[in-house]
């Protein structure tokens, strides 16, 4: 037995199930060494763009099991949509036993308001970000609205969806200026609202940064991916860090703590036991 890291919240997102980018053994050897309090899932965890029942090896479905697992163990799951999800949002406000599903989440962490969303409802907007903050709540949803206004009259023009992966091979130079105006235009909409931290992924660029204008501060954290840079958020003892696999040494959790003769009917069983976990009477809603 294996000495689990014990952590209040940790946060991944970008984790793309269902591609061959996904490095689902690394997510597995992480996911076995800690136990938090709460896991946030913050969008992008099972690629439904990609989704193809001829790529979806044993290792991502032991992701999904080991999620499970946590949840059947009493670790409160949040799952945010994502833009490769989205066929989940509409299942906004749904609670399985420990697992609900949400679109975007505030949470009080030790007496600081903190904003969880994914953060692809920016890539059309950015520049509309700004007048939209000054609306105050509805800032958020008006943006949701319109994103997916415009994403269904591209895919009518027969254009493809936004792509970030495409916008990055058109240029550094452009991919850097849209870095920059996402974290910038999300840290002051979190300012305008006055949020503590704002907690997104979406752009595949882990970041904790502490941004300050004339109106306020705010702290904008990226739990990055699992494609590339193998990062997530955790948070501990009133403190935020970006913890990186890469520079973990974990092989004593190796991912062989599930063993190899799993197969779909452990994943069924697993989320039956969440079902009944489920009947039991419903606790209180955050946000
Ligand atoms: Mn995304």
């Amino acid at each position: 037995m294996t000495i689990k890291r014990k952590i209040e919240l940790a946060v991944i997102s970008d984790v793309h199930l269902g591609t061959y980018g996904c490095q689902a053994k690394a997510l597995l050897t992480y996911l076995n060494s800690i136990a938090p309090k709460t896991l946030i899932l913050n969008g992008d965890i099972i690629d439904a763009w990609h989704f193809n029942k001829r790529y979806f090896p044993k290792s991502h479905l032991k992701v999904i099991k080991k999620i499970i697992d946590m949840a059947a163990n009493g670790v409160k799951i949040i799952y945010i949509t994502g833009n490769h999800d989205e066929v989940f949002r509409k299942f906004d406000g749904t609670e399985v036993g420990n697992i609900s599903i949400v679109n975007k989440i505030v949470l009080e962490l030790d007496g600081k308001k903190a904003w969880f969303f994914h953060g692809d409802v920016f890539d059309f907007s950015i520049q509309h970000a700004k007048w939209l903050a000054k609306l105050g709540g509805y800032g958020y949803d008006l943006l949701t609205v319109l994103n997916r206004y415009i994403n269904w009259v591209t895919h009518k023009l027969g254009r493809e969806r936004f792509s970030l992966s495409k916008k990055i091979k058109n240029s550094v130079k452009s991919a850097i200026k849209f870095i920059k105006d996402y974290e910038r235009e999300i840290a002051h909409l979190a300012i305008e609202q006055g949020y503590d931290y704002v907690v997104c992924g979406h752009i595949h660029q882990p970041k904790m940064e502490l941004i300050e204008t004339k109106n306020g501060k705010t702290m904008y954290l990226n739990s990055g991916d699992w494609i590339e840079n193998f990062t997530a958020l955790e948070y501990q003892f009133k403190r935020w860090k970006i913890y990186h696999y890469n520079e973990d040494k974990l092989a004593p959790f190796s991912v062989n703590e599930q063993e190899d003769n799993f197969d779909m009917q452990d994943l069924i069983a697993a989320i039956t036991i969440v079902e009944q976990a489920a009947k039991k009477p419903k606790k209180e809603k955050v946000d």
